[in-house]
């Protein structure tokens, strides 16, 4: 294993102190190393992966330097358009180093949104010409490799990270003050929804979580549709279902998935729709992945809400508020509900236990019978 400090102070040493990205599980301890050493202005925690590549363009213009951006490589699919369309040799020819969290390496066990991605994620980076090295405890050769190769061709290349590469590293997670956790909420939105609503919701804990109650409380899995992967895209998921049923259709989304691709709220807003509900958990952090910041306390997204187009925007921070909140919701269109919680789960937290395609199968029996 790495010691994450030693990798750290690697890349500052060879000038590369500046970091943008999104926050992977297994680049945890990466990310919160970068986190603790490095002031706001060095470490942007972007909205999402294509942002830090344009993020990393934009400091290299301004220094002379090598942004460095770290992502999941589910994030790729993201990085893809600015990767070629502008940091690409053919255009404008801009270098960055690229730290990919490894996720579902073939041959090691992983969730199924991870696999496909996982066998992907070498040729991917082949074909769009981006050359890559697999990181190993000789890193400050690779860096140095990095660096050379920087220099002389202009272009991004790539430490692909196995999974357990970093030693760990303690992240000191903002504390705030809210009483209920994301498991609290979700079980008090469980208990006021109808037998016959619908939830979307996001990827990460959100979804293992709603899974393990509905075993808690020995009810079906068909009402939910439990997102993984594909973060940021929940709230369309929800309005593309709404539109060809009259059922109401919670989505319940994450702080950090909702500010990825926060532009589709504009769109939606504009598109009423009576039984879309929305339902964002706030903790102000990536919570899922190891609790690095979002700007999610920082900014009004009630007032964002509001301006795209949504009626009503409630604030509950107590069970009793969802509840107010999710009855009158139930009566009206367009209105959303915004819980602010603290952050953690539980240690044993499991995993769903049916495949995504059983998942899709059961909510399609039962939303078009
Ligand atoms: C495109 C993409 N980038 C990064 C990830 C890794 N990832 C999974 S869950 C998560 C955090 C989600 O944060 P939030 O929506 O605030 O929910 P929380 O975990 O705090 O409940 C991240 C970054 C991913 N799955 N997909």
């Amino acid at each position: 294993m790495i010691n994450t400090k030693q990798f750290y102070d690697y890349l500052i040493s060879k000038n590369l102190d500046f970091f943008a990205g999104v926050p992977d599980s297994l680049l945890k301890n990466l990310c919160a190393c970068i986190k603790e050493n490095s002031d706001s202005k060095h470490n942007i925690i972007t909205a999402n992966e294509g942002n830090a590549i344009a993020m990393a363009c934009g400091y290299h213009m301004s220094s002379n330097k090598y942004g460095v951006v770290y992502m999941q490589n589910s994030g790729l699919g993201n990085a893809v358009n600015p990767l070629l369309s502008l940091a690409d040799e053919d255009v404008y020819n801009i270098p960055m180093l690229l730290i990919i969290g490894w996720r579902g390496e073939p041959g090691k066990k992983d969730e199924p949104q991870h696999v496909k991605q996982g066998k992907l994620t070498l040729p991917l980076l082949e074909t769009m010409g981006i050359e890559y090295m697999i990181l190993d405890s000789n890193f400050q050769e690779q860096i140095d490799k990095c660096c050379q190769y920087m220099q002389e061709t202009n272009k991004p290349i790539a430490l692909v990270v196995r999974k357990d590469s970093f030693e760990d590293y303690n992240i000191t997670k903002d504390k705030n003050n809210y009483i209920l956790t994301r498991e609290e909420s979700l079980d008090t939105i469980i208990k006021e929804l109808n037998d016959d609503d619908f939830i979307v919701s996001t990827t990460g804990k959100t979804s293992r979580e709603i899974f393990e109650l509905r075993e808690k409380y020995g009810q079906e899995h068909s009402n939910d549709f439990l997102t993984v992967g594909s973060m940021g895209h929940t709230a369309s998921i929800a309005f593309g279902l709404c539109i060809n049923t009259n059922k109401n259709v919670y989505c319940i989304d994450g702080d950090g998935s909702f500010i990825m691709h926060m532009g589709g709220f504009a769109v939606i807003g504009q598109n009423p729709c009576d039984n879309f509900k929305y339902i964002l958990i706030n903790n102000g952090a990536h919570e899922s992945v190891g609790g690095q910041p979002t700007v999610g306390f920082n900014i009004k997204i009630d007032e964002i809400l509001k301006a795209v187009g949504f009626k009503e925007v409630y604030k509950a921070t107590t069970e009793e508020e969802i509840k107010q909140a999710i009855s009158k919701m139930k009566e009206n269109s367009m209105e959303a509900l915004i819980i602010y919680t603290k952050q953690g789960s539980r240690k044993d937290l499991g995993r769903p236990t049916t495949t995504p395609i059983e998942n899709k199968k059961a909510l399609m029996k039962k939303i078009l019978k």
